[in-house]
């Protein structure tokens, strides 16, 4: 166990009111005390303030108002608040001492240094929410939603992330996890005293078990992946169409913004143009991109490349086509392409089509949701809003459910659902103990990895490093 004393800037590089310097371990006190007198600089005039003295006097919970200063010189770097949080109750679960000084960040700089030069190291990217993990107070699972959260730009994400860190995904885990474990234990008695034990195990109840305590609840988990990833990672919608047909109109409509240029010249846009939009309380980026034709410039042809690229990753494609105009033989082979994509049809120029203008839809366009809007004069676009909205499989109801918003998570959860899956047919197919007891293991040590029960470190590592410093 690591038991140095660590201290960062926790507030965000710049200029402001106030900057926060965090000190974590078993020195926090002592360091916090080495550099704090207590009281105003007017108490100088009468002796010098009064000292902070013994480390022990900071009472957990507690405020002290007074100046930072170098030990040797007296120099004062900064008047200042400290927060102290003696262990365990912090956020590390350490000694914690919270320096709230003003936020330049020469100031700051300067206080961290001295801290520094007085034992402290500095803390690595995410290591005090490491702390917090290795020392019990929070699973892996809430580890991983303060990144979540401190990266949120939906209100739905926020509350997706701090119903992470207040342990809902943990307790979930953990009720599966105690059911794996009661059959995992039953198989194995069985297993290791045949005679004693072995009759008397009722199979199709250790498979009841695993069916709805285990198997189920690591669906549903895996079903809500797509919507908190969408939560998190926003779902990228990329329009496409032929050139002109009102892609980059109908995307400043979406976003209420004149974000791409727009003119009647085809081949207008050659980079695809991201905006992004809160869209019911999820962000959905946009890309605008090159029209697909046949005869593109140089120039096109490397926008049309790139659109091919954005559609490889799309969530979601926003086919349009003019109202006016059937559709092209590029439009029905570009459609063809997109059949494992989701895909809404967006008729467009609505306002133009008259009896002798109406759109020309191929019976196989027939299968995908299909709104009629005007981009000129935003009418339907609220309904493509709500058809974007319903594909995320975002709804009301979701906001209460538990998500799975990252794709380790997820990764895991399918091995659990295999190894599972595994056992239940084996025991289906009156299958050895021995050999479900194994899928099971398996399956408890990925749960085991989700939660961080047992995880390697280099796993660790790549996680915590993904959080800023100071966190
Ligand atoms: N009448 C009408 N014209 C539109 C509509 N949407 C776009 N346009 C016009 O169609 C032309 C091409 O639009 P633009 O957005 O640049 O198309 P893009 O090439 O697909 O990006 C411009 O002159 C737009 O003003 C619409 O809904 N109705
Ligand atoms: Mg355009």
């Amino acid at each position: 166990m690591d038991r140095s004393t660590i201290a960062a800037i926790a507030t965000p590089e710049g200029i402001g009111g106030i900057g926060i310097i965090k000190i974590s371990g078993p020195k926090a006190l002592d360091l916090a005390s080495a550099v704090f007198r207590r009281g105003s600089g007017f108490d100088d005039e009468n002796g010098g303030g009064p000292r902070a003295g013994l480390s022990d006097e900071f009472r957990s919970w507690r405020m002290y108002y007074g100046r930072i200063c170098e030990p040797v010189t007296g120099r004062v770097l900064d008047e200042a608040v400290l927060a102290v949080m003696r262990a365990p109750h912090s956020y590390t679960r350490e000694d914690v001492v919270e320096i709230q000084a003003h936020a330049g960040p020469k100031v700051l700089q300067n206080i961290l240094d001295l801290l520094i030069s007085q034992g402290a190291r500095p803390a690595d990217p995410g290591e005090f929410t490491r702390r917090a993990f290795v020392n019990g107070r929070i699973d892996l699972t809430q580890a991983e939603a303060v990144a979540d959260l401190i990266n949120a730009t939906s209100d739905a994400a926020v509350d997706m992330a701090v119903s992470q860190i207040s342990g809902g995904l943990r307790s979930y885990l953990e009720s599966v996890r105690q059911a794996l474990l009661s059959v995992l234990t039953t198989l194995e008695a069985a297993i290791d005293f045949p005679d004693a034990v072995g009759e008397d195990i009722d199979t199709e109840v250790q498979i009841g078990i695993l069916q709805d305590a285990v198997l189920d609840p690591i669906r549903d988990l895996i079903q809500t992946y797509e919507a908190g990833h969408f939560l998190r990672d926003g779902l990228q919608a990329v329009i496409v169409g032929g050139p002109n047909v009102g892609k980059s109109s109908l995307m400043n409509r979406l976003v209420n913004r004149n974000r791409a240029i727009v003119t009647e010249i085809p081949g207008t846009t050659r980079d695809c143009i991201e905006a992004t939009l809160i869209n019911q309380g999820f962000p959905v980026i946009f890309a605008d991109t090159a029209g697909l034709r046949e005869d593109p410039d140089p120039v096109e042809r490397m926008g049309i490349e790139k659109t091919r690229e954005y559609l490889e990753s799309a969530d979601i494609v926003l086919f349009v086509v003019d109202a006016g105009c059937p559709a092209r033989s590029g439009d029905l082979r570009l459609f063809e392409e997109l059949a494992d994509k989701r895909v809404i049809l967006v008729v467009n120029k609505s306002d133009l089509s008259a009896p002798d203008r109406q759109f020309d839809q191929p019976p196989r366009w027939a299968q995908v949701p299909c709104v009629h809007v005007s981009a000129l004069y935003g009418t339907g676009i609220d309904e493509l809003r709500q058809r974007i909205a319903d594909c995320s499989i975002y709804s009301d109801g979701m906001q209460n459910r538990r998500f799975i918003p990252n794709w380790r998570q997820k990764s895991l959860l399918d091995q659990i659902y295999q190894a599972v899956s595994d056992a239940l047919t084996g025991l289906h197919g009156h299958g050895s103990f021995e050999l479900a007891s194994i899928d099971l293991r398996e399956g408890l040590s990925r749960v085991d990895e989700i939660t961080g029960h047992y995880v390697a470190p280099d796993v660790l590592d790549g996680i915590f490093s993904q959080h800023c410093i100071g966190k």
